[in-house]
């Protein structure tokens, strides 16, 4: 780490804001005597938080972003990475009596905005010279959606799917695109093979199809279960191969696997697995837990794992023509410029709290904390996707999270059962999913 500031601030007014690193690290604004949210286990700090640190909750910390509003009027001072495609540089900000001692590990501007009225719009003006470095030409509107996720989670059916196919029919809800999530497959890397829930994914798409909607599908194309075929067969398409396999996280029950997204073969399967998707009718697709496809260790060592994250993500987006990309679980400023949206924030859950502590951890609570720390992104990255609406009795301060999406959502999602919303889930359904917009929450 490099000393690149010294900033004179008074501690009691000043603020720092800090970006995770991926859609599910905690960030937002501290005040300098608060201590910083830090992952409360190995396993969460390898599924949501920048996997290779081990930071101390006594410094604040950014992951390619940190931001300073010293408190005394004096204006705002953000430290950011240059573009996309060099966006791993920590920043690390100390109080040392009253001043904040800015270092960090990697090429980082600053930006010394002395008119911001605010934090957000510091950040926001810091974005519009990151979205142009990076070769953001325009921000593309995102279809609204229905997701089996916050449902059905992983015993989801193929019966539960045309259950809430007909149900959106008959309530003519205004949603765009239904998307299948996780619970369809095998085995994590084995997508081409169905779990015994369901018959074919072709005629999922059909019958969307036939209630002239569109077919979405969710994916975890870096991650794969060591017991799968994929693993079983091509060991030396894992990140370190057969003999020294990288542990990609937990999750599921299991010990992960990183699909190396430097290997040509690996490639050509995932190609081979979007393509078949795309060619059945699926043209919406939620690339899910894709930190994986920037794990150290790929099979070159001379391939820079954020080139080889950005070139395993263009590999996608070559196989699905122009189909709808929505990022989830992933390196937020190294994607700038290779996906339409963005989930920007942990799972919401049915319940307020995260079950743990951590507030990396699925619950509305920490969703919202983070949405709104990342509010300043959408429209000018990505559209940002808060994570859907949820509205139906059983949710825990279902109002509190209706007005995050009214006030934060840019790709609006529904994820209840469609016959068990009562008449408020049903009528905030139907409002927040009127629109999809794409100007920016914040100017
Ligand atoms: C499918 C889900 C949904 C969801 C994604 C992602 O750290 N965690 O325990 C953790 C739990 C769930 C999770 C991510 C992390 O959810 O965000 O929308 O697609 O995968 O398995």
């Amino acid at each position: 780490m490099k000393q690149i500031d010294e900033l004179p601030i008074s501690p009691s007014s000043a603020g720092v804001y800090e970006h995770g690193w991926q859609s599910w690290s905690p960030s937002t604004t501290y005040g300098v005597g608060d201590r910083p949210h830090r992952p409360l286990s190995d396993r969460n700090r390898m599924l949501c938080y920048h996997p290779d640190r081990r930071t101390s909750a006594d410094v604040f910390w950014g992951e390619g972003l940190l931001a300073i509003d010293a408190g005394d009027g004096s204006g705002i001072r953000v430290y950011g990475a240059p573009h996309s495609r060099s966006a791993k540089a920590a920043i690390r900000a100390e109080l040392v009596g009253d001043t904040m001692v800015v270092s960090s590990d990697g090429p980082v501007n600053v930006h010394f905005d002395t008119a911001a009225p605010s934090m957000d719009s510091a950040l926001a003006g810091w974005a519009d010279r990151f979205a142009s470095a990076s070769g953001v030409a325009g921000v593309r509107q995102a279809p609204t959606i229905w997701c089996s996720w916050y449902q059905y989670f992983v015993t989801v059916t193929e019966a539960d799917m045309i259950e809430n196919i007909d149900a959106i029919q008959r309530n003519d809800l205004a949603i765009d695109v239904i998307q299948l999530d996780d619970g369809y497959q095998t085995a994590h890397g084995d997508w081409l093979s169905l779990s015994d829930r369901f018959g074919s994914l072709e005629s999922i798409a059909e019958k969307i199809k036939s209630t002239d909607r569109r077919a979405g599908i969710w994916l975890a194309p870096f991650l794969v279960f060591p017991d799968s075929e994929l693993a079983q067969q091509h060991p030396d398409w894992m990140v370190g191969g057969a003999t020294a396999p990288v542990h990609a996280g937990n999750h599921w029950g299991r010990d992960l696997l990183a699909l190396d997204s430097t290997h040509p073969g690996a490639m050509e399967y995932l190609v081979e697995v979007f393509s078949t998707l795309h060619r059945w009718g699926y043209d919406f697709f939620k690339i899910d837990f894709v930190y994986a496809g920037a794990m150290q260790g790929g099979r070159y060592a001379d391939v820079d794992p954020l080139d080889a994250y950005r070139s395993g993500l263009r590999t996608i987006r070559s196989a699905i023509g122009d189909s709808y990309l929505l990022g989830c679980g992933a390196p937020i400023l190294p994607s700038v410029g290779l996906v339409d949206a963005m989930r920007v924030s942990p799972d919401t859950e049915l319940h307020y709290q995260p079950i743990d502590g951590d507030m990396s951890q699925p619950s509305s609570r920490v969703a919202a904390m983070t949405g709104r720390g990342r509010a300043f992104q959408h429209g000018r990255f990505w559209v940002n996707d808060p994570d859907c609406l949820i509205a139906r009795p059983s949710v825990e301060r279902r109002e509190d999270w209706a007005d995050h999406i009214r006030n934060f959502g840019g790709l609006r999602g529904s994820s209840d059962r469609i016959a068990d919303l009562d008449d408020w889930g049903l009528a905030t359904t139907r409002e927040l999913l009127g629109s999809s917009p794409t100007e920016p929450f914040i100017s």
